[in-house]
C-alpha cells in the first residue's frame, strides 16, 4: 500500500508568533502581542489594496500631499489610518513614526504605554496604485531605550541604529500578499490565504542566493549618480571578453523589487543624485525603508551598504525622514560594487 504522503504541517502566523514566544523563556508576551495587532491591520489593507481598481474614490490622488510633499494617494492614507489606528492603541507602543507623518505619533492618553517604538511606511511604492503594480508596507521595531520606563516615547527611543532593531519585515501586495519577517535568527515567509483570512508559513527559512544576475537601478537618473556607481553599471552591463551582461528588472516599488532578489538574487541600487538637487543624499529613508530591508537582508546571508560602502545597519538616524543611498541584495554583488567604492 503507497505510503499516505507526509502532510505538510500548516502553520498560521499567529500559531507562529506564539511557539516562538514559547520558545523565550520568561518572554512577556508584549512582543508576540505586537506583531498581532501589526498584522490584523495588515489584513484590512491587503483587503483594500485588492479592491483598489474597483473603488474608484479610493483611486487615484488626493489634493493633500504628505510630509514627504508627496501628492498622497488615496490608499497611502486608508493604510495609514489602519495601522496608525491600530497600532497607536494597542499597549505595546510607546512612540510610533511613519512616513505620512511629519512627527512622532504618540499614544493617545488614557491608553497603555509599551517597550517598543516602530516606524513605518504604510503603503511604499504607491505611485504604482493606480498601474496594479506590487506595493508594500515595510515596519522596523525598537526597543524603546528605557525598557521599564512607562512615560511616553520619544524621537530618541526611534532614531537607533538598525543593528538594534528588534524585529523588521515587510508585507508584499502582489500576485499574493505575503508577510516576511525576521526577529534577528532568520528570515521567515508568511502567505495570506483570503478564504481563511490567515497568514500561512510558506517560506520557512528565506535564504538570498549568494550571486544573482539581475541588477536594479533606475537608469533615468545614470547621468547624477556618482563616477563609481556609473563605472560598477557600466561594469556588469559589459560583454567584453565574451562576458555575459547582468539583466535590468526594475518595478519602481522598493519591496517588489527587493523580494524578487531575496528569492532570485541580484543587487538593488539608489543612489544620490551628485549633480542635482533633488536627492542629494539618496531617496530612500534610513528608518522605515532602508534600515528594515538591510536588516532582513542580512539576516538572509546578503549585505546592505550605502554608496559610500558604510554598512545601513551601522548608520546613526539623525531624524526621522532623514534620507540614504542605499546598495542592497547577494553578498557577492554587493562586495563587487564595493570594489569599485574607492
Ligand atoms: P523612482 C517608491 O516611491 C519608492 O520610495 C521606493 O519604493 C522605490 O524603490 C523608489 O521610491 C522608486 O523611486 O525615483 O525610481 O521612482
Amino acid at each position: 500500500m503507497n505510503s499516505i504522503p507526509k502532510q505538510k504541517k500548516q502553520i498560521s502566523l499567529s500559531q507562529f508568533i506564539i511557539e516562538e514566544q514559547l520558545k523565550i523563556p520568561g518572554a512577556s508576551g508584549e512582543f508576540s502581542a505586537l506583531l498581532n495587532h501589526l498584522v490584523y491591520a495588515s489584513k484590512i489593507v491587503a483587503r483594500e489594496v485588492r479592491k483598489a481598481g474597483l473603488l474608484h474614490d479610493i483611486l487615484g490622488s488626493t489634493d493633500e500631499t504628505n510630509v514627504q510633499g508627496e501628492t498622497q494617494m488615496k490608499l497611502d492614507q486608508y493604510a495609514d489610518n489602519a495601522f496608525n489606528q491600530s497600532l497607536k492603541i494597542c499597549g505595546h507602543l510607546c512612540a510610533l513614526a511613519s512616513e505620512e507623518h511629519e512627527e512622532i505619533i504618540p499614544i493617545p492618553s488614557g491608553y497603555a504605554i509599551g517597550k517598543y517604538t516602530m516606524a513605518i511606511d504604510p503603503l511604499d511604492g504607491s505611485s504604482n496604485i493606480d498601474t496594479n503594480v506590487s506595493i508594500g508596507t515595510i515596519f522596523s521595531i525598537h526597543q524603546r531605550l528605557e525598557p521599564s520606563s512607562k512615560a511616553p516615547g520619544t524621537e530618541k527611543d526611534l532614531l537607533q541604529k538598525g543593528s538594534l532593531q528588534r524585529c523588521a519585515g515587510y508585507i508584499i501586495y502582489g500576485s499574493s500578499t505575503m508577510l516576511v519577517l525576521s526577529t534577528g535568527k532568520s528570515v521567515v515567509g508568511f502567505t495570506l490565504d483570503p478564504s481563511l483570512g490567515e497568514f500561512l508559513l510558506s517560506h520557512p527559512d528565506m535564504k538570498m542566493p549568494d550571486s544573482g544576475s539581475i541588477y536594479s537601478a533606475n537608469e533615468g537618473n545614470a547621468s547624477y549618480w556618482g563616477k563609481e556607481v556609473q563605472d560598477y553599471i557600466a561594469h556588469i552591463k559589459s560583454i567584453e571578453g565574451g562576458k555575459k551582461p547582468k539583466t535590468g528588472r526594475y518595478i519602481g516599488s522598493l519591496v517588489a523589487d527587493f523580494h524578487r532578489n531575496l528569492l532570485k538574487g541580484g543587487i538593488f541600487l539608489y543612489p544620490n543624485d551628485t549633480k542635482s538637487s533633488k536627492y542629494p543624499n539618496g531617496k530612500l529613508r534610513l528608518l522605515y525603508e532602508a534600515a528594515p530591508m538591510a536588516y532582513i537582508a542580512e539576516q538572509a546571508g546578503g549585505m546592505a551598504v550605502t554608496v559610500k560602502g558604510e554598512r545601513i545597519l551601522d548608520l546613526e538616524p539623525k531624524s526621522l525622514h532623514e534620507r540614504t543611498t542605499l546598495v542592497i541584495g547577494s553578498k557577492q554583488e554587493v562586495l563587487e560594487f564595493l570594489s569599485f567604492v574607492k
